[in-house]
């Protein structure tokens, strides 16, 4: 079997090339040109990946890519992903993160169109939630530029399956981290502050909104999902969360517990990382992928804070006290 993989480099895509290179998938990684490599997800799997230059916002050198590479199966997991970034740079978020998706599809459409197409689509499609817990009926209502294009890509994904009988599946979900996490989004924020603070390379970590509540899993559970999505006799699209909400005030104090610190003394709510409209509260029903997919998550909200902890204060052992 061959895969595609868009976004490779990213947290996601490196767990799901060693998942799908544990079961015997040849793998090739879509990657942009950029003047320094960030290969670093991926560098322990490196030599048995193939990596192919092609950019979301390049028709043809999406086209060429599929040519070459004949997939039997794509992951479109590149995008701007930050969402805070989205309202800087809203129409170029659209473009890759939205408009993007489209390019994938019309390639897939012209050269491979029995292939099998996984979009990476997101909790952030709630936005001001209008239930609790979110399912596959939820209604939409973004509350950024990023969550208004990944509707988009949403339902161009939906779109394309029904008009043109594309195995195309949209999986919906909600935050997933791990150590390989970007270090501007929150959790990875909070990981690798405390991991400084404790090493003694840092004094304090400043923060947003302590209230926003995320359903938080792990990132190597979270890629399963998604090739069980593209295994099912159907094309079907899921939510696939935890079913379990922390706000981010819960994550900082197991965080700091877990070093033996006291966050209070170290935490500053800064009016720098607010947002001009924020999700308050995200909290997933994933019944269906459970019950269709046979998944669950593997990774309590515990393991998954000491394990990113763990993993920077071993990063910075060499660099501190
Ligand atoms: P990530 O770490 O930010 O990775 C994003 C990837 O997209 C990177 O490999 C990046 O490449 C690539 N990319 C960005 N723009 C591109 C372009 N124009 N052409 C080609 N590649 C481009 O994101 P992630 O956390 O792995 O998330 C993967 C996907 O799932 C994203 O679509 C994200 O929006 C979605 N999602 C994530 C979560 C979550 O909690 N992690 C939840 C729901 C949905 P460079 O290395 O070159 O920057
Ligand atoms: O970690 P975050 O930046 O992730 P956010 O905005 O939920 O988006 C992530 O999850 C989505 C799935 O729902 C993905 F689609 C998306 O690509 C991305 O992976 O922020 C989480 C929460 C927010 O409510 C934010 O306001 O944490 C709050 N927060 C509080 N202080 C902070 C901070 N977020 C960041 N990044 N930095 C802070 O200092």
């Amino acid at each position: 079997m061959r895969a595609l993989i868009t976004g490779i480099t990213g947290q996601d895509g490196s767990y799901l090339a060693d998942f799908l290179l544990s079961k015997g998938y040849d793998v090739t990684g879509m990657v942009r040109r950029s003047s320094t490599e960030t290969f670093e997800r991926i560098a322990h799997i490196k030599h048995r990946l193939t990596l192919k230059q092609a950019d979301l916002l390049d028709q043809l050198s999406l086209i060429k890519i599929m040519e070459e590479v004949k997939p039997d199966e794509i992951y479109n997991l590149a995008a701007m992903s930050f969402v805070p970034t989205s309202w800087i740079q809203p129409t170029l978020t659209g473009e890759f993160t939205g408009i993007g998706v489209t390019r994938m599809l019309e390639a897939m459409r012209q050269v491979c169109p029995t292939a099998r197409f996984y979009q990476a689509s997101s909790s952030e499609m709630f936005g001001k939630v209008r239930e609790v817990p979110q399912t596959e009926l939820t209604p939409f209502h973004p509350r950024s530029p990023y969550g208004v294009a990944k509707v988009y890509g949403h339902f161009i994904t939906v779109n394309y399956r029904e008009s043109y009988n594309l195995f195309a599946v949209s999986g919906i979900l909600f935050n997933h981290e791990s150590p390989r996490r970007g270090k501007e989004f929150v959790t990875r924020k909070i990981s690798d502050g405390v991991a400084r603070i404790k090493r003694g390379l840092q004094k304090e970590l400043r923060m947003g909104n302590l209230d926003a509540q995320r359903d938080w899993g792990f990132a190597g559970d979270y890629v399963k999902a998604m090739w069980l999505m593209l295994q099912q006799k159907q094309p079907d699209d899921f939510v696939v969360a935890t079913g379990e909400a922390h706000s981010v005030r819960e994550f900082i104090e197991l965080a700091f517990d877990h070093v033996g610190l006291n966050w209070k003394n170290h935490v500053v709510v800064d009016p720098e990382f607010l947002r001009p409209a924020e999700v308050e509260h995200l909290l997933g029903d994933s019944s269906k992928a459970r019950r269709m997919l046979g998944w669950k998550p593997e990774v309590n909200f515990r393991q998954l804070v000491h394990s990113m902890v763990d993993a920077d204060l071993d990063r910075l052992k060499d660099q501190g006290g």
